[in-house]
């Protein structure tokens, strides 16, 4: 099939690098309205090094030396394109405990991440999750929860999927016992040895992601008009994807392009930035050409995020075509959060327009 230019209905021609997922600023208001992902998990099953792996850019390996978290830890994700709240509960605390008042962090929550050790006994942490679980869907019905079944690297093919197997029938049972049997649990095979830790933190924070379908279809567009076979909205900073079209996953290609970003980004670093300047610039653009007959594409969309695209080489007609569609395909993601921004700073100055009414004067003025 041939590519065709797409049309974009954009009547505005400001270039804004800088929008954002929201109100760029660290008020009071702005940290509590962030999205809070609460993690939790027994004591030693790899909370604090997903984190840090994942946002910290630590090295697997350098997680040996972690040492166990010993109190409640709320960290902010804030040099990436998605800011939200990460909340560590440590193994030995009871997040209900009401001292820690679980009302209010609960009300707040957007996900709850509980994380079980594949590599260690199962059962009790299992039962202590679908008690945390029950109680949490308890008092906010909207949490998004979801099973990391970590370290699964020392696994065998056969053995992860009994152990998924088994989890999936144990939750079940003892979510009946409790009568909770509505919680919706997404689940998730992953190990910090390899990309499965990242996609699966994709999936996590795309679900607090509210103009997700909206983006969706115009990576479709986009992949359609310009006969590409998979994009990935990538989020420079932490290599997760905050959305792709809607053909399947595969997680082969997902490394390729995470690859991508660490070729584009080494190579930038050393011949591109000068010092102190950022590697990922609005002049940032890559593309590779591979054996497999393959090409990827990554453009710079904002300073946060890049457009990674894969493409069969014998579908690059016309090589304008990509870059022309591309501008237009950045034009549609720059609309679809500039406008929520809009509605949600209206929201805002709606709230902040409710002024309290004047006590009424009892007496007769004069
Ligand atoms: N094999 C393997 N080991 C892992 C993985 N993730 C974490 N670990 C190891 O697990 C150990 C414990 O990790 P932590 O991140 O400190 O565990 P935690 O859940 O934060 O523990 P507490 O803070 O005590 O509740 C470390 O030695 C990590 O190297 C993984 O995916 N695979
Ligand atoms: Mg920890």
């Amino acid at each position: 099939m041939a590519g065709v230019p797409l049309t974009g209905g954009f009547n505005s021609d400001e270039d804004e690098n800088n929008y954002d997922y929201g109100p760029e600023s660290d008020s009071d208001e702005e940290l509590t309205r962030r999205p809070k992902i609460v993690i939790m998990g027994q004591k030693r099953s790899g909370k604090t090094s997903i984190k840090k792996v994942v946002f910290q850019k630590m090295s697997p390996n350098e997680t040996l030396f972690c040492e166990s978290t010993s109190r409640i830890t709320a960290e902010s994700v804030s040099n990436s394109f998605v800011k939200f709240e990460t909340i560590e509960f440590p193994g030995q605390l009871d997040p209900f405990e009401p001292s820690f008042n679980p009302k209010q962090m609960f009300d707040n929550c957007g996900a709850m991440l509980y994380v079980i050790d594949a590599q260690d006994e199962i059962e009790d942490a299992l039962k202590k999750m679908c008690t945390y679980i029950s109680r949490a869907y308890g008092i906010n019905e909207n949490i998004r929860f979801e099973c990391f079944v970590h370290k699964v690297d020392g696994l065998s093919e056969e053995t992860k999927m009994d152990t998924y197997r088994s989890i999936f029938q144990q939750v079940q049972d003892e979510l009946s016992d409790l009568g909770t049997e509505a919680v919706r649990i997404t689940y998730h095979m992953t190990s910090i040895y390899d990309h499965s830790i990242f996609e699966a933190f994709s999936k996590v924070v795309q679900k607090l992601i509210v103009q997700l379908p909206t983006l969706e279809k115009l990576l479709d567009i986009f992949n359609q008009g310009s006969n590409v076979e998979k994009s990935f909205l990538f989020d420079m900073s932490s290599k997760i994807y905050i959305a792709t079209d809607s053909t399947p996953v595969d997680m082969a290609t997902y490394e390729l392009c995470c690859d991508m970003i660490d070729v584009t980004l080494d190579i930038s670093s050393i011949y591109g930035a000068k010092e102190g300047e950022s590697v990922f610039d609005s002049n940032s653009s890559a593309s590779i050409s591979l054996r497999t007959k393959q090409s990827l594409f990554l453009r710079q969309v904002n300073k946060y995020l890049a457009l990674v695209s894969i493409v069969r080489s014998e579908n690059i007609e016309k090589p304008g075509l990509m870059d022309y569609n591309f501008s237009i395909f950045k034009k549609g993601v720059e609309q679809v959060f500039r406008i929520s921004n809009r509605k949600l700073l209206q929201k805002q100055k709606d709230r902040s327009l409710v002024l309290p009414t004047p006590p009424r004067s009892s007496g007769a003025s004069n």
